[in-house]
Order: structure tokens, then sequence, then C-alpha cells
């Protein structure tokens, strides 16, 4: 069994993510920790808990972290997900927040990648706050962890919510630079341009979400507000590529799941920018090897659609 802890700021896609995880059948999701991003980080949880009631898998931890970014300006999602970050589709039997756990996500990080050495693959799909002040916590993390995947950051200087950041890293350009620098571990990135030159056609999230199950039911109802939103003339300009169907985590935690998914990728160090007026939260791709980094992460270039397709059907299921 492959083991997962996965680090959420659960908007729609997160909730994808979480779902095309808990499908697998070879995958173990040791814990769900939250983090401001999409939402409120009380959304997140709640949004978590919600995932966790349709898929049966209420069992698994939830853990509250961080609720604002280590430095600077907080951005807003422009409630691209809805206002409650699922679309503003509530459900009146949704679970409580007293399901949380009571042990913080940042402690949840340490202690479960401490208790599996080796073993477990952190997927960080949200703000990377709660890792940024884990591995300030614990250096030891990193070369605790098998490997660390990220959905975030940027290849191509191509913005999502600034002219050159990504959501994810413009939301905390700090704990980015420092995940980045500190895990030294495998770190694989799925980084914006490539979500958009990896898009699904309309059609296929048609019969994706047409299938007569719970799940699907439930993800057609809470995509809803970001299939609107995704027509608006100002999303499009952010899309490279064309239009069509972006489940951005899910591209991060295919990676986690099937080793065979990743085709084409590219061993870079990066950082990210901090201070630029334009291009703070930017990542920077050091082709030229200038910034001297022994640890080089790995840049998604192509993966093998197919996979990703299947990976998401079997999630409805
Ligand atoms: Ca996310």
């Amino acid at each position: 069994m492959k083991k997962l802890l996965l680090d959420v700021d659960c908007g729609v896609d997160d909730a994808q993510a979480i779902m095309m995880a808990l499908a697998a059948p070879d995958v173990q999701v040791l814990g769900i920790t939250c983090v401001k991003g999409n939402t409120s980080v009380e959304n997140v949880c709640r949004n978590v808990l919600r995932v966790l009631q349709v898929c049966q898998g209420l069992e698994i931890p939830v853990f509250k972290g961080v609720s604002k970014p280590l430095l600077g300006v907080e951005i807003s999602a422009g409630h691209f997900h809805g206002e409650d970050g699922l679309g503003d589709a509530p459900d009146l039997n949704a679970p409580g927040l007293d399901l949380v756990q009571k042990e913080g996500a940042v402690e949840a990080i340490i202690r479960i990648v401490t208790e599996h050495p080796g073993e477990v693959a952190l997927v960080a799909i949200g703000p990377l706050t709660n890792l940024a002040l884990a591995v300030r916590l614990d250096p030891s993390i990193p070369e605790k962890l098998k490997a660390l995947y990220i959905m975030g950051g940027n290849s191509d200087s191509r913005g999502n919510v600034t002219m050159c950041a990504e959501f994810n890293f413009a939301s905390d350009p700090e704990a980015a630079y420092i995940v980045l620098d500190d895990y030294r571990c495998p770190t694989y990135i799925a980084c914006w341009e490539f979500t958009c030159y990896s898009k699904l056609p309309w059609e296929f999230c048609d019969v994706w979400l047409e299938q007569d199950t719970a799940k699907a039911r439930f993800m057609k109802k809470i995509s809803q507000h970001s299939r609107q939103a995704s027509n608006n003339e100002a999303v499009e300009k952010c899309l490279v590529g064309g239009q069509g169907f972006i489940s951005c985590d899910s591209y991060a935690v295919a990676a986690a799941i099937d080793d065979r998914y990743i085709l084409e990728s590219e061993q870079v160090g990066v950082t990210v920018e901090l201070s630029g007026t334009h291009t703070r939260g930017m990542m920077v791709l050091d082709t030229q090897g200038l910034l001297r980094k022994t640890h080089k992460a790995t840049i998604l270039r192509k993966v093998d659609m197919e996979k990703f397709k299947k990976l998401l059907m079997d999630s409805m299921k």
C-alpha cells in the first residue's frame, strides 16, 4: 500500500483530487491536513469532511492548519470555487467541525511522517504554509519523506491570479520558497501551465459526472459554479492552450498514485520570486544552474492522459 498524506485548501479540484486518492485500490490516505486558500481554513475542514462523508471515509483524520500566510497581503481566490469553496451548494447533512482532530495540522504532518519513515508521499495541493512551518519545527521531515508532490507554481512565467504567479504560490510566496529550498526529498511539481496543456474536453466531464452514483451527483452539484466561472472572459485569458476541463490538483495526486503516469519531465533547480513588483510568487526555473542547487525538482511536462482519465472515472464509482 502507498501511504499518502494530503495537504489541501479544499476547493472543487481538491475535492476531485481527494476522491481520486480515496478510490485508488493500492493507496492508504493517512490523514488530510487543511490550510487556508480557496476559502477559510474552517470551510476547508468542513469541505474535506463533506468529501469524506460522500466517500464513506470519515475514519480518515482531518487536521485544521494555518489560517493566513507567513507574510504579506492575503490574496483572494476570487470565489472561483464559490464563497464556501465547494460551489455554494450546501448540504444539510454535512458533518460538524467537531469531527476535526484536536491535534493541529503542522504537528500532525511531523508526527505522521515520523511514524512512517521513508514511506509517506506528501501531496500538497494548496498554499504551502503548513509544510513550511512543519520543516521549520522539525528540519528532519524532508529526509523522512518518500516523496513530495506539489500542485503549484509556474514554469513559463504565466500566472493565474497575478501576471506571473499561480494561486497556491502567490498565496504564500515565502512558504513556497521555504518548501522548495528545504524539502530535499524527491519533489514532483505539477505547474499551472502544465495543467492547462493537459486539459480534458468538456465532453469527458459530462460523461464523468453523468455516472449514476452518489459521488458523481455530489461532484456535479459542487462543480456547477466553477464550470460557469470557467466561461468568464478573465478566466479564459489566463488559460493557456484553449478551453477545456482542468482538475489542477488531481494531476499531482495521480503522480503520487501511479509511478508510470509521468511520461516526460524536467529535472531543474527551482526557487520563488519574493520581491518583484510584478513577479512576487512566481516560480523560477534555474535552467543554467546559477543557484548551484544540488537538489533538483521534477517538473511534470507530459503525463499519460488515458491513465488520468481512468483514475478520474474510477473516483466517482
Ligand atoms: Ca487546491
